[in-house]
């Protein structure tokens, strides 16, 4: 039961707030720490509510100094909100739940020099000893591990546009089918193939709900003229959700469907802030030509693309990115507050 669970957690969690994971490599004995936070492991261990953010956007999805700013602005809108927030990431090969003041400004200045960390990516910048920012799917993974239900970010990856060529799927997708989180984002950038990376998320068999809309957002914009399975709920439609993972808790203690798979929460950015639809498409193109032109393709590509699309729109890209991600932040801030509640 997730009380149990809780228990259990507990009984991991060291005054540390370190998790201890004795691993045997060629029969010596390593220990793999996990890092949380003392204030987000006593949150955790209370059962009040916390936020789990991920790095890669710090890192990779925003130039320096905006990207330490956001990330403390988010930080701070968590808490005003009545949560703890989690930032995820790997520092000198130790994953973090929880980042300190220092850390996150270490984060924020090494930029790109730190790894994008998928899933995939984590065993490499442990066992390297590196710096890595997680990504969706990196920051899902170690958000289930300490039973963290509700994850705010601003997009997700998706199917690429050239995708029957590269095969590029981001494995944020496969993680959502796998991991019993809930991501809350502005949808997907247009510069992925959205209604393919709808269509695949259904293979994959995730819920996709969308936040008081009745079509999937495409992160500059309300609307990406595809229609979302589950429409147009609140913040007690989220939690009623939340409620079928195994991640979270419930009230009822008869409901017990324990779905593996995680949820998409969908919000569009707020009309005020949506960048002209026409402006970014365009600079979405060129950046697209530009990165075919260069042989920009793998994990290199979604950066690349940001960076040059804020270039492209003279900074409005990045200022809409900002505005959607704090949006984001109160919605999934109340989802985890709302459920958190439950348990009291
Ligand atoms: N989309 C954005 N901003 C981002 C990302 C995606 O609008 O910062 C980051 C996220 O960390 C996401 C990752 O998980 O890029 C996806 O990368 P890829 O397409 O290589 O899977
Ligand atoms: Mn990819």
């Amino acid at each position: 039961s997730a009380v149990s669970r809780l228990a259990n957690l507990q009984r991991h969690l060291d005054l540390n707030g370190t998790i201890n994971k004795a691993v045997e490599v060629n029969g010596i004995e390593r220990s793999i720490k996990v890092k949380v936070a003392p204030e987000v492991s006593e949150a955790l261990s209370l059962g009040r509510a916390v936020v789990a953010l991920e790095s890669t956007i710090i890192s990779h999805g925003m130039p320096y100094p905006q990207n330490l700013e956001t990330a403390r602005d988010v930080e701070r809108i968590v808490r005003e909100n009545g949560a703890v927030p989690a930032t995820i990431a790997i520092l000198d090969g130790t994953p973090c739940i929880g980042l300190s003041i220092e850390e996150l400004e270490r984060l924020a200045i090494l930029g790109t020099r730190a790894q994008k960390t998928a899933r995939r990516d984590i065993a490499h910048v442990v066992a390297q000893g590196g710096n890595g920012a997680t990504t969706v799917s990196a920051t899902m993974f170690f958000a289930a591990m300490v039973h963290i239900p509700v994850f705010v970010t601003g997009g997700i990856g998706g199917v690429h546009r050239h995708w029957e060529q590269t095969l590029d799927v981001s494995s944020d997708l496969t993680e959502l089918a796998r991991t019993p989180v809930a991501v809350v984002c502005a949808g997907v950038k247009s510069i992925l193939d959205i209604p393919r990376t709808l269509e695949y998320l259904e293979t994959l068999g995730v819920c996709v709900a969308a936040y008081k809309t009745n079509e999937f957002p495409a992160f500059f914009t309300e609307s990406s003229e595809c229609k979302v399975p589950f429409y147009s709920i609140s913040i007690t439609g989220c939690i009623q959700l939340l409620q079928c993972i195994p991640n979270s808790y419930s009230a009822d203690a008869s409901i017990k469907l324990n779905l593996e798979t995680g949820i998409l929460i969908a919000v569009p950015i707020p009309q005020e802030h949506s960048a002209s639809g026409h402006i970014i498409e365009s600079a979405i193109q060129k950046a697209i030509k530009e990165a075919r032109e260069s042989n920009i393709t793998g994990n290199a590509e979604t950066p690349f693309l940001l960076a040059r699309i804020n270039d492209l729109t003279g900074g409005a890209s990045l200022a809409a990115n900002i505005a959607l991600v704090k949006n984001n932040t109160i919605v999934g801030t109340q989802v985890a507050v709302a459920l958190a509640k439950l348990r009291e």
